[in-house]
């Protein structure tokens, strides 16, 4: 193996510390953006960065860049850049996102100690709130470095408690100045774990991404009429919550219909409620929901929405109650590259690593970057499909294969 596994190992484990949840499953961490659990990852990467002589960056967002430029490199050329994101969802796992930085930091050692002479420079990033897990959207930072999403814009994105972007960076000290831009580097590619059983159940050790699957979400909000739950007879009530469990349903149905009728890509989801007040002996006054659709074609996405939209029209006029619907998150599906494909490919090839293709269920960094350079992505495998779970692992010897192959690929590159 051409990375040093356990190190890989070492690195990972010891950023599973920081936001560790207690559970009696698997290892869990909770790391949203600007917390003092970020803060500590984004130290110890940093650190990390610095012992291998990388030149380090923070943009204006939050992205960490480490840059490596060996004597043998044109130093304004563009460079290859690899990496991914250290945040988590509540309560997620240890490998989603973590992987991918580390075994980019791992590859860039592997290439140092091997004495391999690039011709350009390497980058290694970490963005900012991929997971959209505390200031929403998600991929934000990576849709900065894109140029999708000004900075201005992204800083004064709020939290639920009113809390900003900018001061919860500037809280753990992460608040850099320019921006890091992904339209100067030649390509990107991204190690991620596959959170699906498609690798586990073919027996195969890497999945190479063919198309990042398109992702929208939108704000969903019911108004009706809290009132008394002991003296308001069932035919007096304007109930958001019955209303908008109804919508769930019909969100749930739709997907379904719609991955039946395709190659079952299509995905609609209802994870997150809140309801007001809230209380058991009041009828539900008002429910504010988030929607999630995805699927690799445009098309299926669009009605989707246009079946949610018509359910709302009728669950409006039967309930009685108003409702609100607003897009907070839209990216079209994103074809990985046929130059990265071919890379990991032949990065597996020299790694004598079966790979498989696939599309990519879960959004990911990589497809904000492919609208502007490159963009790659290399899977491995998840146990039990499972992820944004404690319970997710991947074995480290997949991680250790998999940074490897993607080692290989960066070489390919350079
Ligand atoms: O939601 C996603 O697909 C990713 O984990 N942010
Ligand atoms: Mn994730
Ligand atoms: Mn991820």
């Amino acid at each position: 193996m051409i990375v040093d596994e356990d190190r890989l190992r070492r690195d990972i484990d010891a950023n599973a510390a920081f936001g560790e949840i207690d559970t009696d499953v698997g290892r869990g961490r909770t790391v949203l953006t600007g917390t003092e659990a970020n803060r500590k990852a984004r130290d110890r990467f940093v650190g990390r960065l610095d012992d291998a002589g990388l030149d380090v960056s923070v943009d204006a967002v939050g992205n960490v860049f480490g840059r490596w430029v060996p004597e043998s490199a044109d130093p304004d050329a563009a460079p290859i850049v690899a990496g991914s994101h250290l945040d988590s969802v509540p309560e997620g796992g240890i490998f989603d996102g973590p992987l991918g930085v580390y075994a980019a930091l791992e590859a860039v050692r592997s290439l140092q100690e091997r004495g391999v002479e690039p011709a350009r420079p390497v980058g290694v990033v970490s963005f900012t709130e991929e997971e959209g897990s505390r200031f929403g959207g998600g991929m934000l930072g990576s849709a900065v470095a894109t140029g999708q999403l000004d900075p201005e814009g992204a800083l004064s994105l709020e939290d639920d408690d009113g809390v900003s972007l900018e001061s919860a960076l500037d809280s753990i000290g992460y608040r850099g100045e320019d921006v890091v831009d992904a339209s100067e580097w030649a390509g990107f590619l991204e190690l991620h774990v596959e959170q699906d059983t498609r690798l586990e159940h073919a027996g195969v050790a890497a999945g190479i991404v063919t198309t990042v699957t398109g992702i929208a979400q939108a704000t969903v909000t019911f108004e009706g009429e809290a009132n008394h739950a002991g003296a308001t007879a069932m035919d007096d009530r304007r109930d958001a919550l019955a209303a908008a469990s109804e919508f769930i349903s019909v969100v749930e149905r739709v997907g379904q219909s719609e991955a039946d009728a395709g190659e079952n890509t299509a995905v609609a989801t209802v994870g997150k409620l809140s309801v007001g007040p809230n209380a058991t002996n009041v009828v539900p006054g008002h429910v504010e929901l988030g929607v999630d659709v995805r699927d690799v074609e445009r098309e299926s996405m669009e009605r989707i929405f246009d079946a949610l939209a018509n359910a709302l029209g009728e669950i409006e006029s039967s309930r009685g109650v108003e409702t609100s619907f607003d897009r907070t998150l839209d990216v079209d599906p994103a074809p990985m590259s046929d130059v990265c494909q071919d890379a990991l490919r032949a990065g597996a090839d020299a790694a004598v690593v079966q790979v498989l293709s696939m599309h990519s269920g879960a959004a990911h960094d990589a497809m904000r970057v492919s609208r502007i350079t490159d963009a790659g992505m290399l899977f491995a495998p998840s146990r039990d499909g499972i992820s944004h779970n404690p319970r997710e692992w991947t074995d480290w010897e997949d991680c250790g294969r998999t940074a490897s192959v993607l080692t290989n690929a960066i070489e390919e590159l350079v």
